[in-house]
């Protein structure tokens, strides 16, 4: 099967060998999971399935960023303790994604329970020259202010850059909006990301050793959990489109900087809109699936709208797109009633092979929709067909009908 590699913008094989492995960015657990995070989900779900049924040993991993800016401010915004706020969270998204219809991730870490492993990345590359120390403002880094902030040096990465594609301008405004700190005062380059961060009043640090105390950076953190699941290099790393840079750019550059390569495919799913404007927990323009289940909504019409979209288009949420799913699900059950049907060998083929084709899932659905129709308007007599159609549906698409 193939997929295409944001570096490139091609085609390109998804695997190399009987190991298939992948790592697909988690979430921040601030807020309740939304259509926007489950679409992302949902279409690396389809890759899993897809790589189990090509018979492939396949190694998923994930994180959570349970430390982090935005939830540390929405803890205090809202006065709950950011850990129990962390916590709560990352719960209900397991709720959701189990609900969806998502295999769990092999391996599931947080960024607090891998802070031993970044401080020593973090050392490691202090060591090394490639991570340099800035200095602290006043107040900051407790018992050890001589300590400094440490930041990457990015300009001795000689393929920096590779992952986006993007101009110097253009970076340095996806960095500043997208969590970075340009205007720092002591960095080398106002790119240079933040890989560990020193204790500041009210806010939480660990014991860093050699770094003294405080948190990892953001793009340190994946790298660190995706090298400790899945080893130096692995087939694909994965996430929404935003994440493109800087979050995957960095933590591509940090694997380099580490020894290994990372990612040898760099995929991202399209953005799910609302209401005109990308769906995001800091415009608040969000619709639940926790919210969807409490309606009563089937989370498998929910997973069929997503399915309805191919992963790399953006496309917008509605009110129809749920309803259209919804009267495809009950025709696909309808249809898959009887003992016999029409012959679905061919059904089952296009399926395999439009998800192949960089997961086509919309083109899957039509060849379902397709079995539906005939077996509804001429019926059919081969014993099991429905069995079989349900079975492809349930294991490679995710819905159980
Ligand atoms: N914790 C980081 C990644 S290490 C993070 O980006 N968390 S998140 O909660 O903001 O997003 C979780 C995943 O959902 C990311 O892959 C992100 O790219 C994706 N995502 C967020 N918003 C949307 C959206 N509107 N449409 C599609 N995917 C989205
Ligand atoms: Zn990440």
């Amino acid at each position: 099967m193939r997929l295409t590699d944001t570096a490139t913008g091609r085609l390109e094989p998804s695997t190399t060998g009987p190991r298939a492995t992948m790592y697909v960015c988690g979430i921040t657990p601030y807020d309740a999971t939304h259509l926007g995070h489950a679409a992302t989900y949902v279409a690396f779900d389809l890759l899993h399935r897809a790589w189990l049924d090509a018979g492939l040993e396949v190694h998923y991993a994930s994180n959570v960023t349970d430390v982090d800016d935005p939830l540390l401010e929405r803890a205090a915004a809202t006065g709950v303790d950011w850990e129990t706020l962390a916590a709560e969270q990352t719960a209900l998204f397991a709720e959701d994604m189990t609900a969806l219809g998502v295999l769990p991730p092999h391996t599931y870490l947080g960024a607090v329970e891998t802070i031993p492993l970044v401080a020593d990345a973090v050392a490691r590359l202090l060591d090394v020259g490639l991570a340099y120390r800035v200095p602290l403002e006043e107040g900051a880094g407790g018992d050890r202010p001589d300590l400094g902030d440490v930041y990457a040096d990015i300009s001795a990465d000689r393929h920096f850059g590779q992952v986006a594609g993007l101009t110097h301008d253009e970076t340095v405004a996806l960095f500043a909006e997208r969590g970075g700190d340009p205007d720092r005062p002591g960095k080398r380059d106002p790119l240079d990301p933040a890989l560990w961060r020193r204790e500041r009043p009210g806010e939480p640090a660990w014991d860093g050793g050699p770094l003294g105390r405080g948190r990892p950076g953001w793009h340190i953190e994946c790298t660190v959990i995706a090298g400790h699941a899945l080893g130096p290099a692995f087939d694909v790393q994965g996430g929404g489109r935003d994440l493109v840079f800087p979050h995957h750019e960095m933590s591509t550059a940090h694997a380099r900087a580490l020894g290994g390569s990372g990612g040898r495919l760099q995929v991202h799913t399209g953005m799910v809109g609302y209401r005109g404007e990308k769906m995001s927990k800091s415009l608040g323009n969000l619709v639940l699936v926790s919210d969807l289940r409490a309606r009563g909504v089937d989370p498998m019409a929910v997973r069929l709208a997503v399915l309805a979209h191919h992963y790399r288009t953006d496309w917008e949420w509605d009110d129809g797109v749920l309803e259209r799913a919804e009267k495809r699900l009950a025709r696909w059950r309808t249809a898959l009633s009887g003992v016999g049907g029409p012959d679905a060998e061919s059904t089952l083929a296009e399926i395999r092979h439009a998800l192949a084709d960089d997961l086509d899932a919309p083109r899957a659905l039509a060849a379902v929709d397709a079995w539906a129709d005939a077996a509804l308007s001429l019926g059919g007599d081969v014993e099991g067909a429905p069995g079989l159609v349900a079975r492809a549906v349930d294991a490679l698409l995710g819905v159980r009908v």
